[in-house]
């Protein structure tokens, strides 16, 4: 999806929901809706996901090193998707329906996905490392939807190749969407944290292409 599309959806949500702003990741932007979901749905979505999800945490292969990825993840989406990351080929499970509801929200919106890739940081020691969603299969200009669930964890950006840092606070029910430029012009983490931090779930929406 171009800038220019993303922009004007963004602004229809942002005209919505009182607790939204945009957020600047030059030449990209961003769409942060603190009150996407009230806080006993989150809750209810959570322990859904924790019950009903088959988690793994894989091993990967990263700079030619393996190490078994700090986080439980797991696969939802169209049965065709496949997603190849680190040298691993996952197959979806099927999309469950609180799951399935919550896309058709997104798609109502105009921001189409046929996958999600969840994560549970389980306390403070789990996290992501820097990277950006720019897996080939993601196509041109990824717009990547994130919705958090449970403890507040910081997404901290950084753009590369410059100085440009961001970061912000996911509370349980926001969403982030990003546009495509975001994915190439910055990368994202979220930083392990020595403090007594509670469990979230974050399901990262995204359209995948299938490449031959
Ligand atoms: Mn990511």
């Amino acid at each position: 999806m171009d800038e220019r599309t993303f922009r004007e959806r963004a602004k229809d949500l942002l005209a919505r929901h009182s607790r939204s702003r945009l957020v600047q990741l030059p030449p990209g932007c961003g769409l942060l809706v603190d009150d996407w979901l009230p806080p006993d749905e989150a809750d209810a979505l959570m322990g859904h996901c924790l019950e009903s999800l088959q988690w793994e945490r894989p091993h990967v292969r990263l700079f030619g090193r393996e190490y078994r990825i700090p986080r439980r993840h797991a696969f939802v989406g169209d049965a065709t998707v496949r997603y190849r990351w680190s040298g691993l080929e996952q197959r979806p499970e099927a999309w469950t329906p609180p799951l399935a509801a919550l896309r058709e929200r997104l798609q109502a919106a105009g921001f189409a996905f046929n996958s999600i890739l969840v994560n549970h940081y389980r306390n403070g020691a789990d996290g992501m490392g820097w990277h950006a969603d720019n897996e080939r299969e993601l196509g041109e200009a990824p717009v990547v939807a994130t919705v958090s669930l449970g403890e507040v964890r910081r997404l901290s950006f950084r753009e590369r190749g410059g100085e440009g840092r961001e970061a912000f606070d996911l509370p349980s029910g926001s969403l982030l969407l990003t546009s495509g430029a975001v994915q190439h012009h910055w990368q994202h983490q979220i930083a392990k944290s020595r403090r007594q931090l509670g469990a979230r779930i974050s399901l990262t929406f995204r359209y995948i292409h299938s490449i031959g």
